[in-house]
């Protein structure tokens, strides 16, 4: 894919922010549209063409409150999962790219779910200074947005009780089509799963060691070797350092520039085969009006560089060029 070829994106909000404790994050969808989000995709060359598809809404079940111990707001999460899914499939189906504005991260469930429903060879990549691979069992905080890959896949759908109102959502990734890269922030149990069961982890120490450039084609050989599987990115903003995005619900110091976020997504862009994006845990209610403009302008550029923004200019058609009369 060149920056002439045609590129449909169809974006999705989704405030929702019950997958943890903190305010704010839900509000993340209006600051970004009101940062000229929508604008600075359709900047980005002339053959974009963006479709908004609105705010994700839904109703809560409440009879299935406290259904599960150690999942805090779980009915929540449930009917905005549902609603989100269905979504992200149909926007793919209309032959979308599917850029989905969060909300806290526990709503990835929903939109790889959806992804699988459309696209069903799907790699994941998980951005993200945490690895959100706690179940009910090992997390420490009950917060959903710690969650969303041991809910995705089939090598931990064993260590689930059964989970109400999510029989629609099947847990059929495979943990081997998934990687990581940024982490720096993981719990213990959670490290035991990555070591044990070998998962693809690019940690702060892999990208200081080799580069970003060459953990992100690294991760993706491992998780799509054979250059075939639509991609999604999971793209926790948390996963930059916290001096270049403060405004996250949990900032973590030592992450990734903005340069290696943006290097990131132009290396997976150019593989044509980027298929999802979410975009999560912009938190606007964190930190001063500076920090939350660092933040949103971070999360806007990371975001342009996955659909092809190219730092180098865009060349003038020949038509356009300005001559002397
Ligand atoms: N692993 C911890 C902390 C955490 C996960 N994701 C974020 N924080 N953003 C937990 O609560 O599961
Ligand atoms: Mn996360
Ligand atoms: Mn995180």
């Amino acid at each position: 894919r060149n920056a002439s070829s045609k590129t449909e994106i169809g974006v999705v909000g989704v405030p929702f922010e019950k997958g943890q404790r903190k305010v704010g994050v839900g509000n993340a969808p209006k600051v970004m549209r009101d940062a000229g989000l929508i604008n600075s995709l359709k900047q980005i060359h002339d053959k974009i063409d963006v479709k908004d598809y609105g705010d994700i809404t839904y109703s809560i079940d409440h009879d299935i409150s406290n259904a599960v111990p150690n999942m805090i707001m779980y009915e929540h999460m449930v009917a905005c999962a549902k609603a989100l899914s269905k979504q992200v499939t149909e926007i793919l189906n209309d032959g979308r790219i599917c850029l989905t504005i969060g909300g806290d991260h526990s709503i990835a469930v929903a939109t790889v779910d959806g992804h699988i429903q459309a696209k069903s060879n799907v790699a994941l990549l998980w951005i993200d200074a945490h690895a959100d691979i706690n179940t009910n069992l090992t997390s420490t905080s009950g917060n959903l947005h710690g969650m969303p890959v041991a809910l995705l896949t089939k090598e931990l759908s064993d260590y689930w009780p059964y989970l109400p109102g999510m029989d629609w959502q099947k847990p059929v990734m495979s943990i081997r089509n998934v990687a990581y890269i940024g982490l720096r922030s993981v719990d213990s149990f959670e490290r035991l799963l990555i070591d044990n069961m070998g998962i693809t982890a690019f940690g702060m120490e892999e990208v200081e060691k080799f580069g970003i450039d060459q953990c992100v084609h690294m991760a993706l050989e491992k998780i799509d070797p054979t250059h075939s599987k639509s991609i999604h990115v999971s793209f926790d903003i948390d996963s930059i350092d916290s001096l270049e995005a403060p405004s996250t619900g949990t900032p973590v110091r030592g992450g990734l520039t903005l340069r290696e976020g943006i290097h990131l997504m132009e290396v997976i862009h150019k593989t044509g085969r980027l298929s999802a994006i979410d975009l999560v845990e912009v938190n606007p209610s964190i930190g001063t009006k500076h920090n939350v403009d660092l933040t949103v302008s971070a999360a806007i550029h990371i975001i342009a560089a996955a659909f092809g923004y190219s730092r180098k200019g865009l060349r003038p058609k020949v038509d356009d060029l300005p001559i002397q009369t």
